[in-house]
């Protein structure tokens, strides 16, 4: 394992939900080659957003940004892979969709900053991953699983 097994913290965040794209953004996910090892679908209440997005908290966009993620279900994840935080975070392509590059799943799938349909932990913040996965999961919801397809995903792995 070693390398290959860092976490990152990913949520469809609700307008996601609400467009039926959690297959969507899961499928691009597992396509990867990246590991599911825990998800939740749940509806975040407002101490959580506040906590989760507490770094915004004296942006103009905070209450928006709130009431937006509390308002439907979200469906958050972690995942598992070589350089997972970062990997993920391309996937992702930029905040504003609009802005996006196609091939990303906010420039494929969003329009609007706003709306930009998943969550992924920051890889320039130093233990975001870890502090998000926390913040959302108990550690028994996690699960430890061997990938079978791992030797075909990584060079240094058995077969
Ligand atoms: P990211 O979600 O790419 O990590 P972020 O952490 O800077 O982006 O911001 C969190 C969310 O807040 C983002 O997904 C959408 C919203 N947001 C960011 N900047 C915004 C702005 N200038 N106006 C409105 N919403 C914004
Ligand atoms: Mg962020």
């Amino acid at each position: 394992m070693s390398h290959h097994d860092e976490r990152t913290f990913v949520m469809v965040k609700p307008d996601g939900v609400q467009r039926g794209l959690i297959g969507e953004v899961v499928s691009r996910l597992e396509d990867r080659g990246l590991k599911l090892v825990g998800a939740k679908f749940m509806q975040i209440d407002r101490d959580l957003a506040e906590e989760h997005y507490g770094e915004h908290e004296d942006k103009p966009f905070f209450d928006d940004l709130v009431e937006f993620i509390t308002a439907a279900p979200v469906f958050a994840m972690v995942w598992e892979g070589a350089d997972a935080t970062r990997q993920v975070r391309r996937m992702m392509g930029t905040t504003d969709p609009a802005e996006a590059q196609p091939g990303t799943i906010r420039g494929d799938l969003g329009l609007d900053l706003g709306q930009n349909v998943i969550h992924g932990s920051d890889h320039e913040d130093e233990g975001a991953n870890e502090r998000e996965i926390a913040l959302f999961f108990d550690d028994e919801e996690l699960v430890d699983w061997e990938q079978s397809a791992e030797g075909w995903l990584y060079e240094d792995a058995d077969f």
